[in-house]
């Protein structure tokens, strides 16, 4: 799973790979990332999250869940991008890795707090919808718990919610760090796999909101290590809009003159 049945049927027709995805998507830097790595070209579907694209019916026709990414391979469509990521990676033998899926899982559950933190610590950051472009969302787009995140964000979301989310990817953190303790290069060995490709974009989101990554000194270094590679660089980095790094430093560093960056959450701080 999940291989799901086209709601659009000229989806059946498409030849090759195809990907609907968003720049700054952290599950689309995954996907970007295995086809950098893998060398597979495919035709590049941009959804445009900022203008609300995964609202339309034509979109929403392709991931019933209105969510990006959405892969074709030749017709057969693919959602969710740990299933995507190892759909592609199942002919590299290295790359696919084996045995526990555990660590995909756990990148999988991880994503919901890679959200809510993103969108408080560095998207709320950018102008707000309007008030039209907000109830237009309410309107069109199916999914209930995406509709409900965006009420939230607008309100403001509980500090005891955000204090939960930030204990939890600090345990997810120290269980990696603490795997990778045992001096392996990558996350299950010797050999980088898509186990380190699901988690390359968490750590770099994060350390976009200032996270202390000196607190999971293994984690940190095998960050250096895994930085490194070009895919990182061409699937991920370059497709941040310009000054990406530079803008979110800036508003981190006005988030914590105030006291309320991520670091006051979850216990970070002490
Ligand atoms: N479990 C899904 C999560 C997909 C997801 O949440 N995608 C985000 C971007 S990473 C999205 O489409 N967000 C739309 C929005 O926030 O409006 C996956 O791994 O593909």
């Amino acid at each position: 799973m999940p291989e799901i049945e086209p709601g659009d049927p000229s989806i059946r027709a498409l030849d090759g790979l195809h990907l609907w995805h968003a720049p700054m998507s952290s599950c689309s830097q995954r996907v970007r990332i295995v086809l950098a790595e893998t060398g597979q070209s495919y035709e590049s579907h941009l959804v445009a999250l900022d203008k609300d694209e995964h609202a339309s019916a034509a979109y929403q026709a392709i991931h019933p869940d209105g969510l990006v990414p959405a892969l074709s391979d030749d017709g057969r469509l693919f959602i969710e991008s740990i299933d995507i990521i190892a759909h592609l990676a199942a002919h590299e033998a290295d790359l696919a890795g084996s045995g526990d899926p555990t660590l995909l899982q756990m990148a999988d559950a991880a994503q919901a707090d890679l959200k809510l933190c993103t969108h408080e610590f560095l998207f709320r950051s950018r102008p707000q919808p309007s008030a039209e472009r907000a109830a237009a969302f309410q309107k069109t787009h199916q999914n209930a718990t995406l509709r409900q995140f965006k009420r939230d964000m607008a309100e403001g979301f509980a500090p005891e919610r955000l204090d939960a989310a930030v204990r939890r990817v600090d345990a997810g953190f120290r269980h990696l760090d603490e795997l990778l303790s045992d001096g392996r290069t990558y996350l299950t060995g010797a050999v980088f796999t898509i186990n380190d490709i699901a988690w390359m974009p968490n750590v770099h989101r994060f350390d976009l909101m200032g996270w202390p990554f000196a607190r999971t000194p293994h984690l940190s270094d095998w960050f250096d290590r895994v930085s490194q590679r070009d895919s990182y660089q061409t699937a991920l980095v370059e497709w941040e809009p310009e000054g990406t790094a530079e803008k979110f430093a800036a508003y981190t560093q006005k988030r914590r003159a105030e006291g309320t960056d991520i670091r006051a959450y979850g216990g970070l701080g002490e």
